[in-house]
């Protein structure tokens, strides 16, 4: 059966310190995303963008989490959304914004299943309003979906009621020091850039989906682009050197398709910190759209 793609955009720049990552799904959009998922073989069904109102009117309030109660009404409707699609048999794909979206988009994953994850990101994205050193959402995603710290109060966040243990990371390279800590003493697991280095992208990607779909329904794919090398992807807020090439990033979301046509694993996506503003080309926006249409499947024979 034709797998009908869910796109949701997401313009949400209030888990961020840089504006521009809100035009983040115009300019996916605008790389031919379209026939980027027709080349695929997909059908896509474009949902439109949630309704996100300015940053500059609201106020950032608690500077340990900021904008915590718009990114809370953002990620409720999101869920609900993503929700309703996969109950109507479609897979969505969410088109950030900022990475706090993903909070959103795993709460509507995990309704009424038990999900895994696999993060691809530079960073760690497991601060709490406790530890972060921004006070930026967009760095707490994964702490909020696991209720650590001031998010165990936040049912709206941790509601996925995702396990540790089917939590994995593809790729790190950069942590601050609370995070590296927590990570630690956590159950997930974590591949970084050197175990690329030394594996190879197949093979730990062919291992992050193993822990990730071990005894769960299906998985969330988080897709941050600045997991890139930034002379890749240049246009994303918080650039760190020494990421995946542009072949890596395809191999790995290719991975994850064939594992997908065998065992039907994938349940939603996100990619996220796609930011025009930083990026003349839209090159990464470009990138995003074809690495999107890898991760549902496009073969080149
Ligand atoms: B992204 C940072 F301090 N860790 O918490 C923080 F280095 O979604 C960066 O991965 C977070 O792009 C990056 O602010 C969040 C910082
Ligand atoms: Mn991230
Ligand atoms: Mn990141
Ligand atoms: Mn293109």
């Amino acid at each position: 059966m034709t797998r009908t793609v869910h796109l949701i955009g997401a313009p949400m720049d209030y888990g961020a310190d840089r504006r521009g990552v809100d035009m983040g799904p115009s300019a996916i959009r605008y790389a031919d995303l379209a026939d980027e998922l027709a080349a695929a073989g997909v059908e896509a069904v474009d949902a439109g963008d949630l309704l996100v109102p300015r940053a500059e009117e609201r106020d950032p309030g608690d500077e340990s989490a900021k904008f915590l109660p718009e990114i809370e009404d953002l990620c409720t409707r999101l869920a609900d959304e993503v929700a309703d699609a996969i109950d109507g048999d479609r897979t969505p794909l969410v088109l950030g914004g900022d990475h706090a979206v993903a909070i959103g988009s795993m709460a509507g994953c995990a309704r009424d299943a038990d999900i895994g994850a696999v993060w691809f990101d530079a960073h760690g994205d497991f601060n709490t309003p406790e530890t972060s050193p921004s006070g930026n959402v967009h760095g707490m995603p994964l702490a909020a979906a696991l209720g650590r710290g001031d998010f165990a109060n936040m049912p709206w966040a941790n509601a996925a009621g995702l396990r540790e243990e089917n939590v994995v990371y593809v790729g790190l390279r950069t942590l601050d020091e609370a995070e590296r800590d927590a990570i630690r003493d956590s159950d997930m697991k974590a591949y970084t850039m050197s175990d690329i280095d030394e594996d190879g992208i197949t093979e730990v990607v062919e291992a992050a989906l193993d822990y990730a779909t071990d005894g769960v329904d299906g998985i969330h794919v988080s897709f941050d682009m600045d997991w890139l090398d930034p002379h890749e992807a240049p246009g994303v807020g918080t650039p760190v050197r020494g990421g995946a090439t542009y072949r890596e990033a395809h191999a790995a979301l290719e991975t994850v398709a064939e594992r997908d046509r065998a065992e039907d694993v994938l349940r939603s996506m996100d990619i996220v910190e796609v930011n025009p503003i930083l990026d003349e080309s839209n090159r990464t926006a470009d990138i995003a759209a074809e690495l999107a249409a890898s991760a549902l499947g496009k073969r080149i024979l």
